[in-house]
This record gives C-alpha cells, structure tokens and sequence, in this order.
C-alpha cells in the first residue's frame, strides 16, 4: 500500500517523530514528557523503527498499538527483502546484524514482527482542520503532491536528492499539501525550508529524539 489517509478529527493530539532506530526508552520518555494520552492522542513515525539502536523489537512492538502509526522506511524495506526475498547482504552491512545473532525461537519471533512491516504504508496523509500534512521516509519524489499518484517508491525510502539541494539553498516548496515531514537525514537540528520538514536528529547517535506536534 503506497498510500494511508488519516483523519486528525478522530485524535487530540497528533504527534510526529523522527527516526527512532530501536530508542524505544527515548521515545517512552518523550512521551511523558509530552503527556501523551494513549486513548486521545495519535504518534505518527517517519519510519526506521529498527536497527542500529537498543531496542529495535520494542519499536517493532509500536506497530500493534491502536495509538501508533508509521511509514516504511529504507530499514523496514531492507528487513522485508531479506525475510521475504532472501536478500540478506545489504540489511546485514546495514544495522540489520542483531536480528542474525537472535536464537531459533526468538528469530522465529522477531520474523513474525517484521512482517507486520508489510502493512505500513510509503506516504501517510493527514487531513487536519486546516491543513494536509503528509509524512513519508526520505521524499515525496514530485513537484506536486497528489493524493494516489504513482511516484517511485524507492526514492519515497531512499532519496537525498531534495534534502542536498536544500542544504545547498536550492528548493522550492512542493505543491498540493501543506507541509511535508520527512527523517532519513540525521541532522544536529530539524531542517525547515519551504514546506518541508526533516526531523531526523539522529537519536541512535545520542542526540535528542525529536517529536513535533501538528494537532
Ligand atoms: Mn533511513
């Protein structure tokens, strides 16, 4: 599924949050911190639950929470082609080396969790009161956002394309939604130009986990 549409009437709060690569401590304390109700508010993840990090079993679990949503990012891709499609060189070279070092029974566990992977979908689309915010790994590949359209989903989990010439000054806001949040890029603070926001700020690496609130 490439698209998921939300609507923010049925939450409180929504939340978004970068990257979490296995910090499921950070982010339990994020969410303290910012009071988050669990039976009123909504955290939407810009994908890269796993890998790298302490825990990426505990971020895995977030996927059968009512209260938790999340785009597929690059790590999720990679996991999914080597337990589906055998393809294990580049998830191993890629922080994928914990779940090889799992046990039979708890490999056999861990499978069952990453397949839930195979339902998150490439673009989230939020419609808020006033606005559409949409949320997805690395890019939205177009100049103009169209709920639907076909765009290469390999750019949507892997592309820097957009985030370097931003950071060169060059860009331009992409049309047909309101603001964009992407991770992928660690970044020492999140990158805002035009409507497009990189909220990766690498917290597997120590730094802060960031959680923006859009609603
Ligand atoms: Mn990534």
């Amino acid at each position: 599924m490439m698209y998921q549409y939300l609507n923010g009437e049925n939450w409180r709060h929504i939340y978004i949050v970068g990257d979490l690569h296995g910090c499921r401590q950070l982010l339990d304390e994020q969410l303290l911190a910012c009071r988050f109700d669990i039976d009123q508010d909504l955290l939407v993840a810009v994908g890269d639950l796993i890998d790298r990090g302490a825990d990426s079993l505990g971020c895995l679990a977030l996927l059968n929470e009512p209260w938790f949503r999340s785009v597929r990012g690059n790590h999720e891709e990679m996991a999914l082609n080597a337990i589906g499609e055998g393809i294990h060189q580049q998830w191993l070279m890629n922080g994928g080396e914990w779940f090889y070092q799992l046990d039979g029974s708890r490999m056999i566990a861990a499978k069952h969790a990453l397949n839930r992977c195979r339902e998150m979908p490439l673009i989230l689309h939020l419609l808020l009161d006033d606005k559409i915010v949409v949320v997805a790994h690395a890019d939205y590949p177009a100049t103009h956002y169209a709920w639907g359209a076909e765009v290469d989903s390999s750019a949507v989990v892997w592309s820097r394309s957009r985030i370097e010439s931003l950071q060169k000054k060059q860009g331009a806001p992409i049309i047909g939604a309101d603001a964009f949040y992407f991770g992928h890029t660690p970044l020492s603070t999140p990158l805002i130009a035009y409507n497009q926001h990189y909220i990766d700020t690498g917290a597997v690496f120590g730094n802060p986990l960031t959680v923006v609130q859009v609603q």
